[in-house]
């Protein structure tokens, strides 16, 4: 309760988004176990914020430590800045997670390492396979954005994300096919028709069944498919010259009411990061097709 009054009253007296209390911190990363005050500020965030969000986010996070939770997601990050960093980068399943939990309004810092060898000891200690998203949810350290989605339901319920059984395999498909067309490397490759019957297949679902995957709301596979298609949108116009066909219209208004939402926007990663991502994983040239 002090604390609670502590926080608020020092909330109440900085409009700055980014300042953290610390309780206590972890040996191995030095980064505070647990953080009562706002999300660290995504990279470039200048924003200045309201004496009344403020104090509205204070009571937030206040009421998120009493309620005793302490979540922290491990995503990209941008390439060269180091691990740990603070500057976002461009993993479409890290994305999906961010995007969960500001659907399920849960306070979250987020920290980021970057690809390749050279991950700290620490974080390959919690996590041998070295991917991101990682989930830190108290002591408690969960890998791969499948189970990460459906613990936060699962322990979170309060906002509920999840997707009808019936529903979970619509669409899972997209992004392997849009991976084996960039991969190719040749704008007439075969894998193009793939991915254009996995687009019409989504777009038939979405117009009998949409405007989301599930019906009226958005659920968890949405959440999970935007970053990607996203991912597909950028880099396929950039390097092929690939356009969804503007006959997709189910599927054209299920791309925009998605990027619509804020949870997308604060979340996304600049077009060009985006690209360049993909140009050093599969080493594109600079065009495929003009
Ligand atoms: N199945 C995993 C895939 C995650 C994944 O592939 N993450 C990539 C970044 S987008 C990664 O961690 N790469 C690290 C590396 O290769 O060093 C999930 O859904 O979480």
């Amino acid at each position: 309760m002090l604390l609670h009054k502590a926080l608020l009253t020092r909330a109440s007296a900085t409009l700055c988004p980014s300042f953290t209390y610390v309780t206590k911190f972890r040996a191995s990363t030095q980064e505070p176990a647990t953080r009562l005050a706002f999300r660290v500020p995504f990279q470039g965030d200048k924003v200045r914020f309201s004496q009344a969000y403020v104090t509205r986010k204070a009571r937030t996070y206040a009421m998120a430590a009493n309620a005793g939770i302490d979540l922290e997601v491990f995503g990209k990050a941008k390439s060269g800045s180091g691990s740990p960093s603070k500057e976002r980068g461009d993993c479409p399943f890290s994305q999906r997670i961010y995007i969960e939990l500001e659907e399920k309004k849960l306070p979250y810092t987020a920290t980021y390492i970057e690809e390749g060898d050279n991950k700290p000891d620490w974080f390959m200690e919690k996590n041998p396979e070295g991917l991101v998203p990682v989930l830190r949810d108290g002591e408690n350290w969960i890998q791969d954005s499948d189970k990460i989605a459906e613990h936060l339901d699962k322990k979170y319920p309060e906002i509920s994300l999840a997707t009808p059984r019936e529903f979970k395999e619509v669409g899972i498909n997209i992004f392997q096919a849009f991976t084996s067309y960039l991969k190719s490397k040749n704008a007439d490759d075969q894998s193009k028709e793939e991915l254009l019957k996995e687009l019409a297949a989504l777009n038939e679902h979405l117009k009998t069944k949409g405007p989301y995957i599930a019906g009226k709301d958005p659920t968890d596979s949405d959440y999970a498919l935007i970053p990607k298609l996203h991912h597909m949108t950028v880099s396929l116009a950039h390097y092929m010259n690939f356009k969804i066909p503007a006959e997709f219209t189910a599927l054209h208004k299920y791309i925009e009411l998605l990027e619509g939402r804020p949870s997308f926007q604060k979340t996304n990663s600049p077009d060009e990061m985006i690209i360049e991502g993909w140009q050093k994983k599969f080493s594109l040239p600079d065009r495929v097709a003009t």
